[in-house]
């Protein structure tokens, strides 16, 4: 047998490499502060699918998009066939249905884990309106972030709100369909900032395993603490069966939801070796997501750039030589061992990636083929009006 050339390595993964894009990383969005109104933003579910084809058409790899339940199917699920025309329309599916139990009034205290029984049951109702829009959409996901938490000690019952959240998991789990699941996100901060009632992958896989063998837990980049070893979280998530997909982004600080690769790459490249070196058995189900809001740069350049950055960090893990890796750690042969390792993150890997994206007919370069084709020009006029009635500011 021949030895498969780096570009062989690259083709095989890039062709099976794809990343959902978020519905809302085409909207205006901002810091607590306030917004930067951008004039190409995306004002409806129409023009976020259409941004979303966009990327699609550039990149080739991603052919799904994330929806927010509250921002895009404000009347739940009478607005299943809205959605199921615009797939149609512009070629795009619909990704990971995300529930919103962080924005209503009624969440000051918290949704599934709220003290109010009433208020936990309209969270739960939620969950499964969001349950039944995914399954007449066909999406295989629902994602769940649940924001609750409190920001004084002794102000909430830790304990009490644990069995609350077990409850309405349990039931949202029992109304899942066959091959549909249920992803658990978890985040130590923000919006509260005392105590986060999922806070890290150990509650959320614990959680998730209480609620079944649908559920499955999300890792988001940039819901850690500062120094956390993410890659070793995959590695034992992947190790029990229980990775369910990742919210990728990257950040400095806290979580800034800044393009993906931008601040640490190899980061990412060392995320994307755990998932290469599981082999593809352990990481077919693995959704890899986007979820980021660009504040500054313009939404859909910011898109493509990502998923190009993603799409080259993911080349660059593929050309880890595994076998010779494995032989070098298990000798302890700690420099050739990491210089093995490194070797592949240094590899210039773009010539490769736009070889394999000419040979599957896709622009070499996409965001030179996005400023050519004049499409941000043209949503900037289209949207400007629209635009420029948003509101910035938060006061
Ligand atoms: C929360 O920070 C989060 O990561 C969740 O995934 C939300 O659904 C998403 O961001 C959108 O704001
Ligand atoms: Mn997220």
């Amino acid at each position: 047998m021949t030895a498969k050339t780096h570009f062989d390595r690259v083709s095989e993964a890039l062709d099976r490499f794809r990343i959902e894009v978020p519905s809302w990383g085409f909207a205006n969005t901002g810091t607590r502060f306030g917004k930067f109104v951008q004039s190409g933003a995306a004002t409806t579910i129409e023009e976020k699918f259409s941004d979303a084809a966009q990327v699609n058409r550039l990149t080739g790899a991603s052919p799904t998009v994330a929806l927010h339940v509250l921002w895009d199917l404000p009347g739940g699920i009478a607005d299943v066939s809205n959605i199921q025309n615009l797939e149609k329309q512009f070629g795009v599916r619909s990704g990971s249905v995300n529930p919103n139990l962080f924005q209503d009034q009624e969440y000051k205290f918290g949704s599934i884990a709220n003290p109010s029984a009433e208020i936990r049951g309209r969270a739960i109702a939620h969950l499964l309106d969001s349950v039944e829009i995914g399954k007449a959409l066909g999406s295989p996901d629902v994602s769940l972030w649940i924001a609750d938490g409190s920001n004084y000690p002794g102000t909430q019952s830790i304990k009490k709100r644990i069995g609350w959240m077990e409850e309405a998991l349990g039931i949202t789990h029992a109304a899942l369909g066959e091959g549909q699941r249920m992803l658990v996100e978890y985040k130590p901060f923000e919006p509260a900032f005392y105590h986060t009632d999922i806070a890290d992958w150990g509650m959320a896989l614990e959680l998730a395993r209480r609620a079944g063998p649908q559920a499955k837990v999300l890792v988001d980049t940039g819901h850690h603490l500062q120094g956390c070893n993410i890659e070793q979280i995959v590695t034992w998530l992947l190790h029990v069966g229980a990775l369910g997909g990742f919210h990728f982004n990257d950040r400095k600080y806290s979580d800034d939801d800044l393009t993906l690769g931008s601040i640490d790459p190899y980061q990412l490249f060392r995320i994307f070796h755990e998932i290469h070196s599981a082999g593809e058995a352990a990481t077919k189900g693995v959704a890899f997501m986007i979820d980021q809001s660009h504040n500054l740069k313009g939404k859909v350049e910011a898109m493509v750039q990502s998923v190009v950055t993603a799409q080259e960090l993911y080349a660059k893990a593929a050309l880890v030589d595994l076998d010779r890796l494995s032989e070098l750690q298990d000798s302890c042969c700690l420099v050739e061992a990491e210089e093995c390792f490194r070797d592949a993150f240094w590899q210039d890997v773009r010539p490769l990636v736009r070889a394999w994206r000419e040979a599957r007919g896709l622009p070499a370069d996409p965001l030179t083929a996005l400023r050519e084709s004049g499409y941000v020009d043209r949503i900037s006029r289209d949207r400007e009006r629209k635009n420029a009635g948003a509101v910035a500011s938060y006061a």
